[in-house]
């Protein structure tokens, strides 16, 4: 799975207290850090992995931030790459079937590309192509490729998901703007939270 942050953070299920670390944090002061920093919904469903929630985000931390930690920037650097990737990829897709090289996808260059194709891929490619050609022309032009590519990598992260991303830093338990990998082991380390 290319994004699986997000979903880890839906089905995490530690907090505690900052046992063994050195953030002098009581028990009740970092469950109302946490329960400040999740979204409520999010906060009710909290009986997942631990383990595997601090896993992920420790390699968003190491993979985009610096120094075992990461700031806002890292956090929408990372958010930035992923939409990214998606865009490239999906303009990737159409851009294969530009045979003669010229920026425009047209209906006939599709269907010499879509020949080649399985029968299923066949008929995903036909269906993409005319969702993506927006005015109906049989032509996809460079602004409707990358309308296509733009929508796609917003459907692929949403903004509901970026929040929650951003929403990580609210995990910063020591305050200092930063989510380092001592935050993260004060929530890992600690007791369960009583709520
Ligand atoms: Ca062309
Ligand atoms: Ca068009
Ligand atoms: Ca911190």
């Amino acid at each position: 799975m290319r994004y699986p942050i997000v979903a880890v953070f839906a089905f995490w299920g530690v907090t505690g207290v900052a046992q063994g670390s050195d953030l002098p944090l009581a028990m009740d002061e970092l469950g109302d850090r946490i329960a400040d920093a999740v979204a409520p919904d999010t906060l009710s469903k909290l009986e997942g992995d631990p383990q595997a929630f601090a896993k992920e985000v420790a390699e968003l931390i190491l993979g985009y931030g610096h120094d075992g930690s990461i700031g806002a920037q890292g956090i929408e650097n990372f958010i930035a790459l992923e939409r990214a990737y998606w865009r490239a990829r999906e303009l990737r897709r159409f851009l294969l079937a530009d045979l003669d090289g010229d920026g425009d996808i047209t209906a006939g260059e599709m269907s010499v590309l879509a020949a080649t194709q399985s029968a299923r891929q066949r008929g995903k490619s036909v269906l993409n192509f005319r969702a993506a050609d927006r005015d109906g022309d049989g032509v996809l032009g460079w602004g409707e490729q990358r309308a296509n590519a733009e929508a796609l990598a917003k459907t692929k992260l949403p903004e509901s998901e970026a929040e929650l991303l951003r929403g990580l830093l609210g995990l910063d338990l020591d305050r200092d703007g930063r989510l380092s990998l001592e935050d993260l082991d004060a929530l890992l380390t600690g007791a369960s939270l009583s709520r």
